[in-house]
């Protein structure tokens, strides 16, 4: 286009690809950002990075809105939304770039610059080096928008005036489908790449031997697991066990780079510490329940399994560690992952006898990666969020005054014990179950303290006790099952647990914030 030649007016086809070329735009510079992500750290790819901020400022509330609605798909949903606003905005560019050229691609310039900004906060980021991905992006997507609106809008000498139209669309389109094929492609490298990356991660799990443990769990006692159909399975297949977390990328740590650090008050000198160091140290095997504090009463966010790992007690104490209540200066551990999470965890329920572990190996095999290979920690008794840090790199030894973990300024309790709860595992809600004996069984968990009791109420009757499974350990779950005289109509079975100081479930409804759900679970059901 000269100078001297005004651009034509733009009709409906072209705001309808001027709009494409935005999206087009768009979608060239996220294939570019992650194929130079691919190179650079696959978390600073703006999706992530965008992604990954987007999840550390959402409210709480919506937090807890999206877990119960989305469940473990929340985050692809998160991604999906991300996608389609993106989409939205760069059609918006697009159509802004049809009126003024320069300012639509200095729009997607400015896109850019957000997602540079993002990745460089993101907790994980160490180094400038983050921007690239987006900026590198937003830079070939800048140009493309601008080189498209030209040959759409550029009008061709010595054609007819439709005649040169036609010509600038079929160059418009031209050039979209061959970038669009390139961008495509350039994707697909990256992706590779970053598999290449993982490869190594997953081969490194593939490779590790598990030490034996020197303690070993006794046996899961038969009695322990009811032969009730539908009620949930004693140990946790680790492909069934839930996963919560803030990773939109999954960290894959090669096991051979792994290191942790051991510092902060009272710990005179900084302690590195590999895998093998851990491997050498006197291993036990637990069972040990986990659960999450977004779990709603009845909901499917806690598990069982047997963990492998190390006492962090007693590495703490060769750190020079003493708890509070023998005078140590730190009452607060803060666990770091890999990924920036922060998890805060009492020094004195960490030191007090039960068994906190550094875990490498669940149920036989090593961590899985979701479940925060190579290491991670567990302590029995403690909510998830602040005690089981997956992906685990460095311990801080502090005080709750001066640090808040992740969870905390965003309205979750610093401290938090589970509390005692009871799940009705079968009959499903709402199911239709014939009249005689139904089998109504679940699950009920106070961690660390044991579960001894467990009741059942039919409508308004009286509480009934429930058969208890055989009590593995404290640590963990206790399955139940009350044999119900059902006649047919629409009942509501109701169960609470009592754990084992004796004290009852309350029934008190509470929300899972700020530290655990509390209240009854119940099931109405029509017997037929
Ligand atoms: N690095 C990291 N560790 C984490 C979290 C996280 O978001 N990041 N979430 C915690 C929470 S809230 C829970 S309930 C448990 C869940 O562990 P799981 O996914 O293995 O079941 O991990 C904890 N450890
Ligand atoms: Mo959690």
């Amino acid at each position: 286009m000269t100078l001297s030649e005004p651009p034509r007016e733009p009709t409906r086809t072209d705001r309808l690809l001027a709009a494409l070329g935005g999206l087009l735009a768009g979608y060239v510079s996220l294939a570019v950002a992650e194929l130079v992500a691919a190179a650079v750290r696959p978390e600073a790819s703006p999706v992530m990075a965008v992604g990954g901020a987007v999840i550390d400022h959402t409210p709480a509330g919506v937090k807890e809105w999206a877990i119960r609605n989305f469940g473990e798909n929340d985050k692809i949903v998160l991604q999906l939304g991300i996608l389609v606003v993106l989409g939205l905005l760069a059609a918006a560019v697009g159509l802004l770039a049809l009126r003024r050229r320069t300012v639509g691609a200095a729009a997607v310039l400015v896109f850019g610059v957000i997602g540079a900004v993002a990745a460089v906060s993101r907790p994980d980021s160490d180094s400038f080096v983050d921007a690239l991905p987006s900026l590198v992006g937003a830079v070939a997507g800048a140009v493309l928008l601008y080189v498209l609106i030209g040959r759409l809008l550029a009008p061709r000498p010595g054609s007819s005036p439709e005649g040169a139209v036609g010509a600038g669309r079929r160059s418009f389109l031209l050039v979209a489908a061959s970038t669009a094929v390139a961008a495509t492609a350039a994707g697909a490298v990256g992706r590779a790449l970053g598999g290449t990356r993982n490869a190594d991660a997953a081969a490194s799990r593939d490779a590790l031997r598990l030490p034996r443990p020197a303690s070993a769990a006794p046996a899961v006692p038969p009695g322990a697991q009811l032969r009730v159909p539908g009620i949930s399975p004693f140990v946790t297949p680790n492909k069934d066990f839930y996963r919560v977390d803030t990773a939109l990328v999954v960290p894959k740590i090669d096991a051979a780079d792994w290191r942790l650090r051991i510092s902060g008050l009272g710990v005179p000198e900084t302690r590195m510490l590999s895998l093998d160091d851990l491997f050498r140290r006197e291993v036990i095997e637990r069972d040990i329940t986990l659960a999450c504090v977004s779990n709603e009463v009845g909901g499917p966010y806690v598990g069982n399994a047997r963990w492998l790992g190390v006492r962090l007690a007693d590495l703490l104490r060769e750190a020079g560690v003493k708890p509070p209540s023998e005078g140590g200066p730190a009452d607060q551990i803060v666990a770091r992952s890999t990924d920036g999470m922060t998890i805060g965890t009492p020094v004195e329920q960490v030191m007090d006898g039960r068994d906190a572990l550094l875990a490498f190996g669940m149920n036989g095999t090593p961590l899985p990666f979701d479940h925060g290979f190579p290491v991670r920690m567990l302590v029995p008794g403690l909510y998830g969020y602040v005690s089981a840090c997956k992906w685990i790199v460095d311990i801080e030894l502090t005080t709750f005054d001066a640090y808040d973990a992740y969870w905390v300024p965003r309205g979750w309790a610093a401290e938090a014990p589970v509390k005692t709860q009871s799940r009705i595992d079968t009959p499903r809600p709402l199911s239709r179950p014939k009249a005689g004996t139904v089998m109504v069984a679940g699950v009920a968990w106070a961690q660390h303290r044991g579960i001894r009791r467990v009741e059942v109420r039919v409508d308004d009757g009286p509480w009934q006790d429930a058969e208890l499974g055989t009590e593995d350990s404290r640590d963990t779950w206790r399955q139940w099952v009350y044999r119900w005289q059902a006649v047919p109509g629409r009942h509501s079975l109701t169960v609470r647990a009592t754990d084992g100081t004796g004290r009852t479930q309350t029934e008190r409804r509470a929300e899972t914030m700020p530290d655990g759900a509390s209240g009854w679970h119940s099931v109405v059901v029509n017997v037929e």
